[in-house]
């Protein structure tokens, strides 16, 4: 069989990580506590409602569901704010070289994002066409550490977890594709980046052949 790749969005494509952070620290800072970038990496490729569930424990406050909406989607509109002016010079190193590899010998590519925004994002920097399959934050129920987001994907490219590779820059991502039964390459510094099969600073280190190489071990 052959092999398929699942991308993570934010932080593995995209430099969309900053934005987040941004967005966050202001909804923090405007309810009267501030977080570390250390606490800003655990929330890397979790959702928006446990991101600010985790971001209010921080801070030791408790609000109500009806609350936690209006504090999530105050969040998003100045995240949306900033993402809609997203150009392609923010997709990162390594991005289009590998994709247009991949695509050009005929591997199936899927999205696996916990985000609701992948779109705008995709567009705005160009990349949408790349995409067998897109699975976002729209189309899951659970949050990575859980699998859902990444099984998905290997179930819209018609193949088995097995023979997928997924690229994620987040403990909660790798988590997932690990539960997942998956291969999973690190993206960024090895420090947050426990029990992956292979690491690198960016795609630019990336080929089909070190793709490849990864099933036979
Ligand atoms: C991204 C980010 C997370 C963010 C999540 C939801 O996931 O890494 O920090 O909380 O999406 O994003 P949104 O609020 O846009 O729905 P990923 O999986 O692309 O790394
Ligand atoms: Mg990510």
């Amino acid at each position: 069989q052959q092999i398929a790749c699942i991308f993570d969005l934010d932080g593995v494509l995209v430099d969309t990580a900053v934005y987040h952070y941004k967005a966050w620290k202001q909804l923090a800072n405007s309810l009267g506590f501030d977080f570390t970038q250390l606490q800003n990496e655990q929330l890397k490729g979790v959702n928006r409602m446990r991101s600010l569930e985790m971001i209010l424990d921080w801070g030791g406050m408790q609000k109500s569901a009806e609350e936690k909406e209006e504090l999530a989607s105050l969040k998003n509109s100045w995240y949306v704010a900033m993402i809609n002016k997203m150009t392609t010079d923010e997709v990162l190193p390594g991005s289009l070289t590998l994709l247009t590899e991949l695509k050009s010998s005929g591997i199936k590519i899927a999205l696996g994002s916990a985000s609701k925004n992948s779109s705008i994002i995709l567009q705005r920097t160009n990349l949408a066409h790349f995409f067998d399959a897109i699975v976002d934050g729209n189309s899951v129920t659970t949050s990575k550490p859980d699998p859902e987001v990444f099984l998905k994907a290997a179930e819209m490219l018609n193949t088995e977890p097995e023979n997928c590779v997924v690229f994620e820059d987040a403990q909660a991502g790798v988590m997932a594709a690990l539960a997942g039964n998956m291969k999973v390459i690190g993206i960024g510094d090895e420090e947050h980046l426990k029990e992956t099969h292979l690491i690198a600073k960016d795609l630019s280190e990336i080929t089909l052949g070190k793709i490849l190489a990864l099933r036979n071990n």
